[in-house]
């Protein structure tokens, strides 16, 4: 019943801004994390996982990876009505401008939405990396008789001010929102929670920007062209009018919408065991089957806390906190840490390969003697040979053109050349 009553909505990005330079040339959807997926990915499994399988991706701007990869990954059955569609922003004699925030980006598609059959909307974030059985939520939007529920999640006082806060009743309807409180105004919004999550200091209740709405009430809130924004104003007007549920979580969940928070989620995944696990036959992380060959190792090479994907090149190099991409291929007595590698979409040839070398010509992929901390390197890059690429705090934000600085953190640009000997 619940499987065929929901239809799932996934946000996919606006601008991409905060995790520019990697959405410069692709929608953020498309971002490769853990050396073989993309963000999408996380969302669209967690439905499957959770048979909902009639999913929109609704983003900023399309672009041929993110076409390519849903495409290519989400076949269903010709017997079922599943499906995956990506709807981009597109300018109509109606609406002139890109979305201009997640509810604007959801009214702006109201259409096609509406050409299914559904009783609940459940609407997602694209850049979460989480396991969640959605049913439960629904299951519990039921049982209440909710006009929306909210998966909501205890967090510190330090990450409060990055969400939206909320308080509930005794029967966790939400009688309180606020979005993104000023630190001042926290002392107000703490909540009762476990003593678990108390004891983590886990004291305030976030919306984790997941949401089920009954489907009249969507088209209703969707009429008013002002709210452009679910978490500035359709939460917290409907607060008091309409009956918000609560849904609590307390598993592994993180928000990666920029940088630092891409790195940590990625790097984590080298964790001994990780918070989010990939390694799990009951939620498994769908992905475009590649057909790769096994990844290749040789020479004197060490690894430390890393994930190695498939089809990568490795010659004697030392790879510590690290996770290498799909083809990756690393040359020798190279010294790679605290890295996410994203690897390449195609390999070279012999004759490439060995043209480029008689040349001076950079072949894709790490050179030999080169040492790489702290950063994030995009897919197709040619990095020569006794390149020294070290980020950390000692770095100040900056942006060039092969390279930028966020927070520490060097992120190589897509497909750019970095020459032998440079150094950052
Ligand atoms: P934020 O994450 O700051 O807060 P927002 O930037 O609006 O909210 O993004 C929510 C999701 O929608 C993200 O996946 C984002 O990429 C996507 N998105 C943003 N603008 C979009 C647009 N114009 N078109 C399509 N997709 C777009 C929200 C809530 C908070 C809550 C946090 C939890 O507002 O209350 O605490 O999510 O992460
Ligand atoms: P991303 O968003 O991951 O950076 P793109 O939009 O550039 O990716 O598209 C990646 C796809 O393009 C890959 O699946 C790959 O098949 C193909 N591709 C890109 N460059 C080449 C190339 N030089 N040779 C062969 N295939 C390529």
């Amino acid at each position: 019943m619940i499987i065929k009553s929901t239809l799932a909505i996934i946000l996919g990005g606006g601008q991409g801004s905060r995790l520019a330079p990697l959405t410069e040339s692709r929608s953020k959807p498309a971002v490769p994390i853990a050396g073989k997926y993309r963000l999408v990915d996380i969302p669209i499994s967690n439905c499957i996982n959770s048979d909902i399988k009639r999913m929109f991706v609704l983003t900023q701007f399309n672009s041929a990876s993110l076409n390519q990869h849903i495409k290519n990954t989400y076949h269903f059955s010709h017997f079922s009505q599943a499906f995956v569609d990506i709807l981009a922003a597109e300018q109509t004699p109606e609406n002139p401008t890109w979305f201009q925030g997640t509810a604007d980006a959801v009214r702006q598609c109201m259409t096609h939405f509406l050409n299914h059959e559904f009783e609940y909307a459940l609407i997602l974030s694209g850049d979460q990396l989480y396991h969640m059985d959605f049913n439960e939520m629904i299951d519990a939007h039921q049982k209440n008789g909710a006009d929306i529920s909210i998966a909501t999640l205890p967090v510190t006082a330090k990450e409060a001010t990055e969400f939206g806060i909320l308080k509930t009743d005794e029967n966790n309807f939400i009688s309180s929102f606020i979005e993104k409180p000023a630190a001042d105004l926290l002392p107000d919004w703490t909540s009762e929670v476990s003593d678990e999550m108390k004891n983590e200091g886990r004291n305030y209740l976030a919306s984790m920007g997941i949401y089920i709405f009954n489907r009249q009430l969507l088209i209703d809130l969707m009429k008013n062209p002002d709210t452009k924004d679910f978490g500035k104003e359709i939460i917290p007007q409907a607060i008091g009018n309409k009956k918000v549920l609560s849904y609590q979580y307390e598993g592994y969940w993180t928000d990666i919408g920029n940088i630092d928070s891409f790195f940590e989620a990625n790097l984590g995944l080298t964790d001994e065991i990780p918070k989010f696990n990939l390694f799990d036959n009951s939620c498994k992380i769908y992905t475009r089957a590649r057909v790769l060959p096994p990844s290749k190792i040789t020479g004197e090479s060490s690894f430390d806390k890393s994930i190695i994907a498939e089809g990568c090149i490795i010659d004697s190099s030392k790879i510590e906190h690290t996770v290498v991409g799909i083809r990756s291929r690393i040359g020798k007595n190279s010294y790679i840490r605290n890295t996410y590698l994203m690897g390449n979409d195609f390999y070279q040839n012999l004759d490439e390969i060995s043209h480029n070398l008689q040349n001076n010509i950079i072949n894709i992929g790490i050179g030999e003697n080169c040492y790489i901390n702290n950063t994030i390197v995009d897919k197709n890059c040619r990095i020569g040979n006794n390149v020294k690429l070290n980020g950390g705090k000692h770095l100040e934000d900056q942006n060039t053109e092969l390279y930028t600085i966020k927070d520490g953190i060097i992120v190589v640009k897509k497909g750019v050349t970095i020459p032998d000997g440079f150094e950052v």
